[in-house]
């Protein structure tokens, strides 16, 4: 099984749940869902038993399908995020077996673990997610998988305690990460009940991801079968359009994502499939993903690289003028200062077209890391040390 799926706490198992809502994923991936808490996991829907991970107090990793699992995994960490750190690295051999195991059962045999790409998706304000995660990237990073860290930062109001959290665990997760998606709950802030948007939020970040994994791996295309400019990518362009590399040197880039999709053909046409494929202004599809950046605070055009992934319904690609690919290349391209820009088309059976961007910018380009440091640093004497050290990490000998 080429990708795996790490989601630990509350917030890391509802995006991987929400991944998981398409079945094509579990063709491509292996879900993992890790808590300390029994309740959570029982809230997914689509992640079952097997895929569970326990996280208890006395007694580490337990797997989902140990007798007396909910008895053992309760409680959860309370945002005690260097308890959560400390109970997994004495357990990290325990962990690092069940990826593993989990992922050679699923996948093919005699193909050592398997594993081409793992992502990692948490909460940064919490304890569970925060404290583990970082310590799971490690031991991924150890087995020289490649790691892509979905990370969810909390809004400025949720206050010091969590502030410092999202801090001290990035300034781990920096370590060991190659690239780092931030997912901003600030965007939520100005919302009357965030409780209730975390769900949409997180079927918007899942979707996102799917399309780039599903996309990618599943339904890319064969560009001499197109007429258009279709190129290829797949998840290693994705790992260095959000990565720096200077020298030996590499990097994790700070990126965040935009997703926007349009229905293909109206509803009549959809009904009676005669042509009907409409025109889409694929330029407007960029804007409007554009528009709903996952961070708060950025600007499209500072971003150093970027990524665009669309997917279309192959007629798109036949009948020549229906979507201008090579436009909406230009317009990546005049958005990087790096002047990097990773383009790929893939295809979908679905009635839909989508944009799917990721913009990657280094830490200190990015106010909201700030303003989470200053706040870390008024309820204890911690910073963000990316903010200081990353650009000194940079300079080549
Ligand atoms: N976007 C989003 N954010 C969430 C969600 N659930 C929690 N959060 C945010 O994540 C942070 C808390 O992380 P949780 O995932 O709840 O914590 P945990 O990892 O379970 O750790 P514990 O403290 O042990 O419960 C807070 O900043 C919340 O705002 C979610 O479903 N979606
Ligand atoms: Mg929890």
């Amino acid at each position: 099984m080429p990708y795996t799926f790490i989601g630990v706490g509350q917030c890391g198992g509802g995006i991987v749940d929400a991944a998981f809502y398409d079945k094509s994923m579990f063709r491509v991936a292996v879900p993992i869902a890790i808590n300390s808490a029994t309740l959570d996991l029982q809230t997914m829907k689509n992640i079952k038993r097997e895929y569970w991970v326990g996280m208890s107090r006395d007694r580490g990793f337990i797997d989902g399908a140990m007798q007396g699992f909910e008895h053992f995994v309760v409680g959860g960490y309370g945002k005690n995020r260097g308890k959560a750190e400390q109970d997994t690295k004495e357990h990290e051999d325990v962990i690092r077996d069940m990826i593993i195991e989990r992922a050679r059962v699923k996948g093919a045999e005699g193909e050592g673990i398997g594993i081409a790409v793992a992502f990692i998706v948490y909460g940064l304000g919490g304890g569970t997610g925060s404290g583990a995660g970082p310590v799971i990237a490690k031991v991924l990073k150890e087995m020289k998988i490649p790691v892509v860290a979905v990370v969810v930062l909390p809004a400025s109001h949720e206050g010091g305690l969590t502030a410092k959290n999202a801090v001290e665990s990035l300034n781990r997760l920096t370590e060991h990460a190659d690239s780092i998606i931030l997912v901003d709950n600030q965007k939520l802030a100005y919302a009357e009940s965030t409780e209730a948007l975390f769900q949409r939020y997180n079927e918007y970040v899942a979707r996102s991801l799917r399309d780039i994994v599903v996309g990618t791996a599943l339904e890319s295309v064969n560009p001499a079968d197109f007429e258009g400019y279709a190129p290829v990518i797949d998840l290693k362009d994705m790992i260095t359009a959000t990565s720096f590399r200077r020298g030996d040197k590499q990097r994790p880039g700070f990126a965040c994502l935009g997703r926007a999709s349009e229905k293909a053909r109206d509803l009549l046409h959809y009904i009676f499939p005669v042509r009907g494929y409409k025109e889409i202004d694929i330029i407007s599809l960029l804007y409007r993903a554009f528009m709903k950046l996952s961070l708060e605070d950025v600007r499209v055009e500072d971003a150093e690289k970027n990524l665009v992934l669309l997917r279309l319904p192959p007629a798109y690609l036949t009948k020549a003028g229906k979507i201008n690919t090579s436009m909406a290349k230009r317009v990546m391209e005049e958005r990087t200062r790096l002047g990097e820009t990773h383009f790929g088309v893939a295809l979908t059976k679905k009635n839909l077209a989508t944009a799917v961007v990721l913009l990657t910018y280094r830490p200190n380009q990015l106010s909201r890391l700030r303003t989470l440091s200053q706040l870390a640093g008024q309820y204890e004497d911690v910073s963000l040390r990316v903010l200081e050290e990353y650009e000194k990490d940079f300079v080549t000998h």
